[in-house]
Parts: structure tokens; C-alpha cells; sequence
């Protein structure tokens, strides 16, 4: 063989071998524009919830009168402090190294009556310091308008079944653009409605525990909506410089039996009931509510004895209206379920009639195979997340997607080896959604400290940061998974390190290992 040709093959086997490394290291990283945050709620972390002018929020309400409702009859009083000690809270953020900080802002610290006509100097001050120090260490600001307080004497007039509460919280997200927008560019209005409404209405469960199943939580639904969408059009018209979506959230619905087409039904109801409710009338292709919840609950109710839909109806303006309000599908996700179909004549699983449950008609369970946590609800299932993913860039056409929280949770303790391998394991699964097409912008980790844990009170914890709520400065020390994702960060890829191999690790790997196997066959191959 002359040495042009063999020079041509070396170059050739050259080139194979770096095109199949960079696909390999692309595949391994996430995207440099790749935004990595940590998050937290108000309740969850301020404390003083009557100091410097502050109201009552529904939270403050449920705990203080009905302590019992809570795990371990605790409040958010006090909890982390951060009213007092945010600017250790930012120094935080800083240590792990994200760009973005998630936090929420309390409706009730800013306008006490619940309406604009007393505005709480002292209240926006204190979110104006937060959001100027992280500005000063060039981190964004990406503020939740509602991560669940409402003013009490708000849900004294019907709460979110009351539409008035619609232009009285344009008028609350108007103080905030006001007050933050010229330095505040990410923003979300609703933090879960499908736990604002669902949990909080039809249940005995989250505030204000209303236990009125399948009737008030549609009208929830409705008025939310139109607020969403209404904040939404404001901002875009008056302020619009940055981005605002809304937040919603799934357990991801897998079909209990593989083999049974029944079950791949209720897979997707269960994707309409949950995530469609709130988020089809905005990112489906025509809007409106997912036709299975119009049909099934029209349907139900007039079975009922209702004389109309306990689901209410857009008029095609409003439907016009709410259609494609959000910059963003943001989206909170933090385990699986299975789901299989519940029939309406037999009940099999004694759902309240009527009810969400009843309407959707699945029966839900968890695999008990799946490794537990902190949290009877979490079970760890991270190809659930992949699914979930692949399914909003199915139904929505591949809006851009951020993780706005995903975390686990355990008893406490330095030594968080669970959540590492948690955060590594969803990460490699949010990684392979990416490398599938998925358009997944960000990644805000729940939660930046351990906090108030809402029902469970203190007996569940989430944080990268440890908290010791019984000293004075209730001290924040990092755990070891805020070591591993503060590394995670900084190299923009998954780091295995700290543990021992487990089945995502090999499975990473194996990319690179046929990689090389190719290479030598090539090379083999050549020289024949
Ligand atoms: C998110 O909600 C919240 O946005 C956040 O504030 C919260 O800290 C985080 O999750 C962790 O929970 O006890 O079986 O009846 C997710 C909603 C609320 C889902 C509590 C599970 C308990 C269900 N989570 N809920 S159960």
C-alpha cells in the first residue's frame, strides 16, 4: 500500500474515533446553556409569620387551629428563619454554585388584607434584599407568585372557588411586577395547581382541608386558570422582560399491568386528570380542557343528578385567552405510580361520589419494589421522569421544559448517600431524555434546606442543606449530596464518584465501552 493511502486510512480511522468520543462526551454532559438551580416555598422557610406587619395565611390558619392535621402537631413559626437569616440562605446558593434560586413570595407578608389597598413596605423590602444579593453574585432571581399562602381572610370569602379572587390576584401580581420586574426575569405564578385545588378542596388534606370532594375543585381549577392567564397577558403587555409560565405537577402514571391495554387507558387518563387539567387549555394545539375530563365528569354529573358539569365551561374566549400563556412548561416530579381503570358501575376502590378520583376512574398503587424514602408517597423510580418527559414532548409538542423541582426525602442526617444516588439517578434519566429530543432548559433541585415539610411537619426532610432547628441561628451545614451537586454543576455532568457502581453508572458507561470495541474492529479491519 503506497503512504498517501495509509495516511488517507490513519486519517480516516482518526476522524471515526473523535466523532464517536465527542458523541460520547456530548451524550454525557448536559447542554452549556443548561440552567441549574435550588429551590424553596415561603411557608416552608421565612418563620416570622406575624412579624413586621405580616397576616395570616391559610397555612398559618390550619396549623395554628387544627394542629392535630400535622405529622408532628409542629407549625412553620419559625422553621429555618429565613426572614432573618436569608443572607445565609444566598451565601448557600452560592457555596453549590447554580445560577438560579427558586423561591416563593407570601402573599399575606406583602399585602396583610389579602387586597392592594395596604401595601407592606417591610414585606417587599425583604424580598428587594434577597433578590438584590443574588443579583450581586449574578444569580437569577425565579419567583413563584403562589406556592400555596393565601391570606386568610381571602379564603374567608370562598378562597379559589370565589371569582373575585381573580382580579384580586392580577392586583397582587401587579405589586410584584411593579416592586421586582425590573430585576426579577424568571417568573411562575401557580406553584402545583392540581395540589391547590384537588388537595386543598376536595380533601381533608393540604390548607384550607375543605373535604368537599369532586365539586369545588373544578371551580378552583377554572378560576385559576383565568387568573394564570390573565397575570400572563399583563406582564407580556406592560412589563415583558423576561419569562412567566406556571408550575405543574405528576407522579408519573405507569400501567399496573404491561399486557392489559385497560391499564394503558388509564395511564393516560391519569396524564389528562392530573397534568392535562391545568395544562391543556394552555399547551395543547386547540386549548380547552382534555375532551376525557369534559366527557367523563359531564357525563358522571348528569348521572349524578346534577343539572350541569361539575367541570365548568370555557367560553371560546376564554379559551382563546388561556391558550399559550406560558413561556415554559414548568414541572414538579418526584416518583411514580401505577394506575389501572376503576369502572364506574362496580367502584372496586370506594372512591367518594363524586370525586376527582371517581372521575378520572383509575385505582392507584405503588410498585413495592421500588425503593422507598423519607416519604410514604415517594417511592424511587427514576425512568419514571424519562417517561414523563418523552410524554409532555408527545402530547404538547416539545415545549421547553423546566424541572422546577425533583428531590427526595429521608430522616435527616450528613451522610445523605440516598439522595446522591436519587439526584444521579433522575439526572441520568433527565440526561437521556435530552439526548432524546427532549427540550429541557433547567433543573431546580428540591430543596435548598431542610424545611417545614407541610402535613409531615419536620418529620420529612429534603434539603442539600442540613438545618438544626433547635439552635439559635438554626446553623445550615452541606450534606454530602450538596458536595455532589454542587459538582454536578460545576462540570455540567453526573459524578459518580461518591458511590459505588450501580446499574446507571454501567449503563452510561456501556456508550463509551462500544465505542471502543467499533474503534479497535475498525482498526482491526484497516489493517487486514
Ligand atoms: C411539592 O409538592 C411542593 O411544591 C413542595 O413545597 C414540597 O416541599 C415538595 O413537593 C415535597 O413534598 O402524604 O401521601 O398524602 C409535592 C406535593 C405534597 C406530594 C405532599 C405528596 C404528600 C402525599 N407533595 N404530598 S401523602
Amino acid at each position: 500500500m503506497n503512504k498517501s493511502a495509509s495516511l488517507c486510512k490513519f486519517l480516516l480511522i482518526s476522524l471515526l474515533y473523535l466523532s464517536i468520543f465527542v458523541r460520547c462526551e456530548k451524550f454525557e454532559s448536559f447542554p452549556d446553556e443548561f440552567k441549574w438551580g435550588v429551590g424553596t416555598s415561603s411557608y416552608q422557610i421565612e418563620g416570622s409569620w406575624n412579624v413586621d406587619g405580616k397576616s395570616e395565611s391559610i397555612w398559618d390558619h390550619l396549623t395554628h387551629n387544627f394542629p392535630e392535621k400535622i405529622e408532628d402537631q409542629s407549625n412553620a413559626d419559625h422553621t429555618t428563619e429565613s426572614y432573618k437569616f436569608w443572607k445565609r440562605d444566598v451565601e448557600m446558593v452560592r457555596e453549590l454554585g447554580v445560577g438560579v434560586y427558586r423561591f416563593s413570595i407570601s402573599w399575606p407578608r406583602v399585602l396583610p388584607n389579602g387586597y392592594k389597598n395596604h401595601i407592606n413596605r417591610a414585606g417587599l423590602d425583604y424580598y428587594n434584599n434577597i433578590i438584590n444579593e443574588l443579583l450581586t453574585y449574578n444569580i437569577t432571581p425565579f419567583v413563584t407568585i403562589y406556592h400555596w399562602e393565601l391570606p386568610q381572610r381571602l379564603q374567608e370569602l370562598g378562597g379559589w372557588t370565589n371569582p373575585e379572587l381573580i382580579d384580586i390576584f392580577i392586583d397582587y401580581a401587579k405589586v410584584l411586577f411593579d416592586e421586582f420586574g425590573d430585576r426579577v426575569k424568571m417568573w411562575t405564578t401557580f406553584n402545583e395547581p392540581w395540589h391547590i385545588c384537588e388537595q386543598a378542596y376536595g380533601q381533608d388534606y393540604m390548607a384550607p382541608s375543605y373535604d368537599y370532594p369532586g365539586i369545588p375543585i373544578y371551580l378552583c381549577g377554572h378560576n385559576l386558570l383565568k387568573a394564570h392567564a390573565k397575570v400572563y397577558h399583563m406582564y407580556k403587555n406592560i412589563y415583558n422582560h423576561g419569562i412567566i409560565g406556571i408550575t405543574a405537577d405528576i407522579s408519573t402514571p405507569h400501567p399496573l399491568n404491561h399486557n392489559h391495554h385497560h391499564d394503558q387507558q388509564a395511564v393516560e387518563r391519569a396524564y389528562q386528570f392530573y397534568l392535562g387539567w391545568f395544562m391543556h387549555p394552555i399547551f395543547s394545539k386547540h386549548g380547552n380542557y382534555p375532551k376525557i375530563m369534559i366527557d367523563r365528569i359531564g357525563e358522571l354529573s348528569k348521572k349524578q343528578g346534577f343539572t350541569k358539569s361539575r367541570l365548568p365551561t370555557f367560553t371560546n374566549d376564554e379559551i382563546k385567552m388561556i391558550h399559550k400563556t406560558s413561556d415554559f412548561f414548568g414541572i414538579n416530579s418526584y416518583t411514580s405510580i401505577q394506575v389501572t381503570l376503576n369502572d364506574d358501575d362496580t367502584n372496586p376502590a370506594k372512591h367518594k361520589i363524586p370525586s376527582f378520583f371517581h372521575d378520572m376512574g383509575t385505582i392507584e398503587s405503588q410498585n413495592e419494589n421500588w425503593e422507598k424514602s423519607g416519604s410514604v408517597w415517594l417511592r424511587v423510580h427514576p425512568s419514571g421522569m424519562l417517561h414523563l418527559l418523552k410524554w409532555i414532548k408527545k402530547e404538547y409538542h416539545n415545549p421547553p421544559v423546566y424541572i422546577t423541582e425533583n428531590g427526595v426525602s429521608d430522616k435527616g442526617g450528613l451522610n445523605d448517600v440516598k439522595r446522591v444516588e436519587y439526584f444521579n439517578s433522575y439526572l441520568t434519566a433527565i440526561l437521556n431524555a435530552i439526548n432524546d429530543g427532549c427540550d429541557v432548559r433547567g433543573y431546580i433541585a428540591w430543596s435548598l434546606m431542610d424545611s417545614y415539610e407541610w402535613k409531615a411537619g419536620f418529620t420529612e426532610k429534603f434539603g442539600l442543606y442540613h438545618v438544626d432547628f433547635n439552635s439559635p441561628n438554626k446553623t445550615r451545614t452541606p450534606k454530602m449530596s450538596a458536595k455532589v451537586f454542587s459538582e454536578i454543576v460545576k462540570t455540567n455532568k453526573i459524578d459518580w464518584s461518591y458511590l459505588p457502581l450501580i446499574d446507571e453508572k454501567s449503563s452510561s458507561y456501556n456508550i463509551k465501552q462500544s465505542a471502543f470495541v467499533l474503534v479497535f474492529a475498525s482498526i482491526i479491519l484497516s489493517s487486514l
